[in-house]
């Protein structure tokens, strides 16, 4: 049985003005009924609406700690700032946990995930692709592209325990981060696009982590906003990679 330390709950946001308030309300909620010592790092990727502000707002009510970003350099430099500040900061009992701040990701879930990392695992993964997930409001196209691309996934690069490889709602024993990091020398996540939850993922299996997952409740109908991944393009970008890094390794990426 391994014991869990404090919970780092890392989101980055860009342009999230409409849905951060929601999330931080159950936050707030979560951190008074679980009394889970709870610390929220919000990485604001040069949001150009009142995201930093409404950080500002919140910080006499939770503990959270803002890393401001001043122009947008995408997603990926988003998740590589957060592993970094974890793993410096971070001891090995501690847990990250990142999740979008869409509205569409429940903190209500992290109980059931720290409880996973108890029992063993290094990374638990919040799955569309499991026994009791419950997905809401995801148009059909787009549903049937994301197990097309579990197929591929697992077909050039299966990993143990794992069907979501791009969910980006993990978390993640800081112990086991600090060992990969050093095992790829801090270059954990050098995507700058959405293709960076792949590349962790393959990078933290490579240097041996354990995954399990636990069925995601995903309420796409509560996201206020536009989706901000260009699907198509990141889709291309993505297939290039999984052939790269199946063929050169990630040395080479
Ligand atoms: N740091 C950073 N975060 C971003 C950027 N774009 C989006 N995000 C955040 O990353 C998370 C995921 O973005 P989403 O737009 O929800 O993308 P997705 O979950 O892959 O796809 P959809 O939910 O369908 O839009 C959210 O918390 C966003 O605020 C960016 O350019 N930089
Ligand atoms: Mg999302």
């Amino acid at each position: 049985m391994t014991t869990v330390g404090r919970v780092y709950l890392g989101l980055p946001a860009f342009n999230e003005e409409i849905a951060l308030p929601r999330l931080l309300k159950r936050v707030e909620s979560l951190a008074q009924s679980s009394r889970l010592p709870i610390t929220v790092v919000i990485y604001n990727d040069g949001s150009t609406d009142t995201t930093a502000g409404i950080v500002t707002q919140w910080q006499p009510r939770i503990a959270l700690v803002l890393l401001d970003c001043p122009h947008n350099k995408g997603l990926g430099v988003g998740l590589s700032a957060l592993f970094d500040y974890a793993v410096t900061i971070g001891k090995t009992d501690d847990v990250l946990v990142i999740m979008d701040c869409d509205d569409t990701h429940d903190p209500a879930q992290i109980p059931e995930m720290l409880a996973a990392v108890t029992k063993g695992a290094d990374v638990v993964i919040a799955s569309r692709f499991r026994l009791g997930a419950t997905v809401r409001g995801v148009p059909l196209l787009r549903r049937l592209t994301a197990l097309g691309a579990v197929c591929l996934f697992k077909l050039i690069h299966p990993v143990r325990g794992v069907w979501d490889y791009t969910c980006g709602y993990r978390a993640y024993r800081i112990g086991a981060l600090q060992d990969a990091a050093k095992r790829f020398r801090g270059r954990l996540v050098t995507e700058s696009g959405f293709a960076c939850m792949v590349e962790a993922l393959l990078k933290l299996n490579a240097s041996g982590v354990r995954c399990s997952e636990v069925g995601l409740h995903l309420r796409y109908d509560l996201k206020p906003t536009e989706s901000k991944m260009a699907v198509s393009s990141n889709m291309r970008r993505l297939l290039v990679l999984l052939v790269r890094w199946r063929w050169r390794g990630f040395d080479a990426a």
